[in-house]
């Protein structure tokens, strides 16, 4: 990570930053781009903070057209929060690099990017109280509600087929055959429940494809962390990581903030009786996303939801195991089976979820 740390700050020099870099840190929560925090000091003593971000050419393989939309998208919610007292917090800020540009290339061809960092917010791994997840509920709601007069079909789609589970599974399959580290043999039980679990998991994607679902700006990645909350009140000001911006359905979105907010362990937890599904949590997450969604939800969107939730789950599921048995290179992962463990908890979630069916 130390060279990783050198690496960033040899190219925020780079970004049209006033003043001199006299901190910079790693930002290890999300799974996919590099991420670090630098503070820089201006003439008069004044600190800023911004994030800078080496985008995962591996996973994005066109990062000018992630930023096209980044830049499409914040300009649009900008627009939406600019009567707000603090809408410094309420959208990402791309800090141009010194030619203009929204990126910077590196010596070695790496993409890097910069945002203003917002300060005065929490991010949370798990979610720590019903007022959070209400919270959640809303500020989800509320950025498909900013988004939902923004003609989705400017997007470049930054990763074709994203929750196309019929994908996901070809994908398994391939790893399977492949099984460059010989890992299918550890994983029989897991690939049996995913196997038998194939046809309801496509119900969303299937529904979508067939126009039964309206295409909507989405997400794609309303994971909790991905969302700033205010340290006071817990009111979630910002959704960030827009690498995934492109049109869906909405059900991706619900289904992706039930997973991470209704889970009562972390997506990572070794200790699978941590794992459970709270009703509680589900029942004041969603009734805050319909405070707002209820205005543009079909009936159709609506009695998907609960399902939505399973779904994203079992597709978290198929993508963290096929990365294990393809050897772990596309998640960054922390020790040897990171991958692997990050599948039990998917399952142990919809296991939790599939005894309380009819509860919720
Ligand atoms: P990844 O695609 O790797 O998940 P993210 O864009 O989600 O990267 O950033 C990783 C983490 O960095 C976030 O979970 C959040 O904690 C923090 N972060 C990113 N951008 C900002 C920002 N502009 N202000 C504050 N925190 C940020
Ligand atoms: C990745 O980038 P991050 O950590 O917010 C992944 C998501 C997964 C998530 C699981 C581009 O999100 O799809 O849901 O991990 N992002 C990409 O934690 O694949
Ligand atoms: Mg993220």
């Amino acid at each position: 990570m130390e060279s990783n740390r050198e690496a960033a700050a040899a190219v925020v020099s780079e970004f049209q930053i006033p003043g001199r870099l006299v901190d910079i840190k790693v930002n290890t929560q999300g799974h996919i781009n590099s991420t670090f925090i630098s503070t820089f000091e201006d003439e008069d003593g004044r600190k800023r903070k911004y994030t800078h971000q080496r985008i995962n050419q591996n996973v994005f393989k066109k990062p000018e057209e992630v930023m096209e939309n980044i830049l499409l998208v914040t300009k649009h919610i900008e627009e939406k929060v600019f009567s707000c007292p603090d809408k410094e917090r309420r959208c990402l800020h791309v800090v141009p690099a010194k030619d203009g540009r929204p990126w910077h290339v590196d010596p070695e061809g790496g993409y890097w990017r910069t945002y203003g960092f917002i300060e005065d917010v929490n991010t949370y791994d798990t979610i720590p109280s019903l007022e959070a997840a209400r919270n959640l509920g809303r500020g989800i709601g509320t950025f498909q509600k900013q988004l939902s007069d923004f003609d989705g079909a400017q997007l470049n789609i930054t990763i074709p087929r994203f929750h196309d589970m019929g994908m996901r599974y070809g994908q398994l399959d391939e790893a399977i055959k492949a099984d460059p580290k010989g890992r299918v043999a550890l994983v029989k039980e897991e690939l049996d429940f995913l196997m038998a679990n194939k046809e309801r998991g496509c119900r969303i994607w299937d529904a979508f494809e067939s126009g039964k679902l309206p295409n909507r700006v989405t997400h794609n990645d309303t994971k909790i962390n991905n969302v700033l909350f205010d340290p006071v009140t817990d009111e979630a000001v910002c959704v960030i990581d827009l690498d995934t911006i492109m049109p869906g359905t909405i059900l991706f979105d619900t289904g992706d903030m039930i997973r991470t907010a209704c889970n009562t362990g972390a997506e990572d937890e070794k200790d699978l009786s941590l794992i459970s599904f709270n009703r509680d949590m589900y029942k004041a997450l969603i009734g805050g996303y319909m405070e707002i969604a209820k205005d543009f939800l079909t009936a159709d969107e609506g009695e998907l939801i609960k399902e939505s939730g399973r779904v994203i789950t079992q597709i978290m599921a198929v993508r963290f195991l096929t990365d294990y048995i393809a050897g772990d290179t596309y998640y960054h992962t922390a020790y040897e089976d990171h991958n692997l463990v990050r599948t039990r908890t998917q399952l142990a979630l919809i296991h939790s979820m599939d005894e309380q069916w009819d509860l919720y």
